[in-house]
């Protein structure tokens, strides 16, 4: 996006935010760090401007981000209260809202910021830039636009949403935009010690122990290409995990044997298969989740599918021999 477009867009937003005093602000289903510290990094700075703010998910929060300000106060239901204008972070597509679609459809105003690179904008107001490593960059540059306080907690919020959505800025997607923006946080009151253990230092046996079932099932395809593995539904109940716990396990896939493509399949309470994708670079794998029905970003995409996850697995693996075919070699290939 331009800078002239993005100044535009920003400004139409920003005159939209102070029509409004009264605001629905949602994120999507199954939220990661990006979509909790966006949604409550924004809330709070909208609410010190004198907004009254409902920070809604349809999913619960994980555990590993119930320590960011205003977590509590994440529902899964709209207020007994109405609002004028509806804000959606890191959503890509009105149906990842999940039970919350109807609240935000009914509102008169919705606002839609993301940074996915599949395009599945909605609302009446954009602020997209696929360029983001997360939305809460975008979100970053809002609040300096609007000459917003950025307080510890606002800041916290936000700086976990940077850190999470780029792999502790290890990421292909980390740019020196990223870094800035963290560094600002940063002097800002993000404590990101604190940040990295709350996040990622504090895991449950019971998810320890579902990634060592994921390593152990661990396969290797297309000449070592492509690392995946699958956890089912008997290795949650052994394990005593949960659906949250399989967050972080594609990273650790990822990291073995430097495959191109790293895949995880999950056999979900409702009988689907969820599938994860990860890239090092040189092949999009938003494009492949598209082919399923799903997307993402080139380098971190999913999708949902129906079936038994051996026959999903094979379908999948014939797509990712494509998109390795025609995309450009391996790195040092
Ligand atoms: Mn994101």
């Amino acid at each position: 996006m331009s800078k002239k477009t993005t100044a535009r867009s920003q400004d139409r937003v920003v005159r939209l935010i102070r029509a409004n005093p009264d605001i629905y602000l949602g994120t999507h289903l199954r939220p990661d760090g990006d979509a909790l510290g966006t949604l409550l990094g924004l809330s709070l700075a909208l609410e010190f401007q004198g907004h009254r703010v409902a920070r809604l998910c349809a999913d619960p929060v994980p555990e590993n981000y119930r320590f960011l300000p205003g977590a509590e106060a994440v529902s899964a239901v709209p207020p007994p209260w109405n609002a004028s204008l509806g804000i959606v972070v890191d959503c890509d597509g009105a149906s990842r809202l999940g039970r919350l679609e109807p609240a935000f459809a009914a509102l008169p105003h919705v606002i839609d910021i993301d940074h996915h690179a599949t395009d599945h904008s909605f609302g009446q107001e954009r602020l997209l830039d696929a360029t983001a490593a997360a939305t809460a960059e975008i979100v970053y540059d809002l609040l300096r636009a609007m000459k917003a306080d950025l307080d510890a907690d606002i800041a916290t919020c936000l700086y976990t949403a940077v850190l999470t959505d780029t792999g502790r800025f290890g990421y292909g997607n980390t740019t020196a935009r990223s870094l800035r923006t963290a560094a600002e946080l940063v002097a800002a009151g993000a404590d990101p010690h604190q940040i990295s253990r709350g996040v990622y230092e504090e895991q449950s046996v019971e998810a320890a122990h579902l990634l060592g079932r994921a390593l152990s099932r661990l396969s290797q395809d297309i000449d070592s290409q492509v690392v995946s593995s699958l956890l089912t539904r008997r290795d949650f109940q052994e394990t005593g995990a949960s659906a949250n716990d399989t967050e972080g396990i594609i990273d650790h896939l990822r990291a073995i044997g430097g495959p191109r493509v790293a895949l995880l399949f999950v056999e979900a309470e409702d009988g689907a298969v969820r599938v994860s994708l990860r890239s090092d670079g040189t092949v999009d794998v938003s494009d492949i989740a598209l082919g399923f029905g799903g997307g993402g970003h080139a380098m971190a995409s999913g999708y949902t599918a129906q079936g038994a996850a051996e026959r999903i697995r094979r379908d999948l693996l014939a797509a990712v021999r494509k998109a390795l075919a025609k995309a450009s070699p391996a790195h040092g290939a």
